[in-house]
């Protein structure tokens, strides 16, 4: 028994070694997995990273997405004030292994087109939400990913629709304390905010990924064991307050036409089970509904625009 305990764990040590990834989000009900790294096994929203393992240099290209994040072929639908249900893993599936630093959340509008193909060198980025320390200003949010917490996080209540990428980070300081040491996890999902919000962050408080990170901020050469009731400055910027836009001049239907992309494809997000879970077309389900009616706006006809013109 002990022997074949020994052989489990030898089995098993080089994967607990392992760090990890976003294997799945859920926004407004509707489940999107991801790829494993390096894996493609379906169309998905989230861009998937070609090793679990963490960029961990602040001045690479990587620190906008993750390592080698390629493309991703679909758009999650989400609404302002949408909770973005979050699930990361361990390289081999399990709990997220690490519990020690903040969780960080930034937004990028990919434009008044599709994130699919959106190049993420030179985008602005805005954060919108900072988690650190738990109440009790020693364990850190992050531990409770690695007990099995999915993380959520809320997009404004006022977000301008369009396309955004999701970038959630999450940074890894148990080896922080020497320079290089910081490990750094960011997954980014694409998104399509629908609704008729006018907010958009102030040019100020908006930055790049690389740019915003650098190798010796006291929040990314810290020691955090010394002092664990230390209170933690977050690195980046502060949480953008949206402000309101000028109102659109065009009719937000009119915008759903501008689509340059017929990637919304609502019957392709999988089940829990990674099943395929169809889009029902008489659903009163939103998110589900209105992208199947939408992809007929761009090459639809007329009844189908003015369908489009009603719904969206
Ligand atoms: C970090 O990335 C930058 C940009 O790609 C590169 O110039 C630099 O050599 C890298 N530094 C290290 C230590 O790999
Ligand atoms: C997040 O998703 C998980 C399933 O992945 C679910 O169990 C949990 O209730 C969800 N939490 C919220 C706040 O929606
Ligand atoms: C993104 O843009 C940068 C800078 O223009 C370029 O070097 C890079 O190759 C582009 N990436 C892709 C995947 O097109
Ligand atoms: C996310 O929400 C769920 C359900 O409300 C909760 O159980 C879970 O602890 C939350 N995750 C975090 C990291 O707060
Ligand atoms: C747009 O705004 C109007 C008025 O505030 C509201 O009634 C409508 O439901 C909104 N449309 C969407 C798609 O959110
Ligand atoms: C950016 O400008 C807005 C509005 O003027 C202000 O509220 C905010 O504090 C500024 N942010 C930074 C980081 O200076
Ligand atoms: C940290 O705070 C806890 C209570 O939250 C306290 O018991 C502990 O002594 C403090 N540790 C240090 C090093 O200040
Ligand atoms: C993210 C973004 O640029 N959204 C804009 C898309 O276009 C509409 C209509 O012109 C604007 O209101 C949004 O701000």
């Amino acid at each position: 028994m002990l022997l074949l305990t020994v052989a489990i764990l030898a089995l098993h040590a080089p994967r607990a070694l392992a760090h990890g990834y976003v294997s799945q989000v859920l926004i407004d009900g509707n489940m999107y997995m991801g790829n494993s790294p390096g894996h493609y096994e379906g169309p998905s929203p989230i861009r998937t990273v070609t090793t679990d393992g963490p960029v961990q240099n602040t001045s690479a290209s990587d620190l906008a997405c993750g390592v080698g994040a390629g493309p991703a072929q679909l758009n999650a639908v989400a609404r302002p004030g949408s909770v973005v249900n979050i699930t990361w893993v361990s390289g081999s599936g399990g709990n997220w292994p690490h519990e020690v630093g903040p969780v960080l959340t930034y937004l990028t509008a990919c434009g008044n087109i599709s994130c699919v193909g959106f190049n993420t060198s030179g985008a602005r980025w805005f954060m919108i939400a900072q988690a650190g320390k738990n109440a009790d200003g020693v364990g850190w949010v992050q531990q409770d990913i690695m007990e099995g917490s999915n993380f959520n996080v809320t997009l404004p209540d006022n977000l301008a629709p369009g396309g955004y990428l999701l970038r959630n980070e999450i940074i890894g300081l148990q080896n922080a304390m020497t320079p290089g040491g910081a490990e750094f996890f960011p997954s980014c999902t694409q998104l399509r905010v629908i609704g008729n919000a006018t907010g958009v962050p102030p040019t100020n408080d908006t930055v790049l990924l690389p740019g915003a990170y650098s190798a010796t901020d006291p929040s990314i050469l810290v020691d955090a064991y010394t002092n664990p009731n230390a209170s933690y400055v977050f690195p980046g910027p502060p949480i953008a307050t949206l402000m309101n836009a000028p109102p659109a001049s065009a009719p937000v239907s009119e915008y759903y036409d501008d689509w340059r992309h017929d990637d919304e494809q609502p019957v392709m997000y999988r089940g829990p089970a990674g099943t395929v879970v169809a889009g029902d077309r008489r659903s009163k389900d939103f998110p589900v509904f209105v992208p199947m009616v939408c992809r007929g706006c761009k090459h639809g006809k007329l009844w189908q625009r003015r369908l489009c013109a009603y719904l969206c």
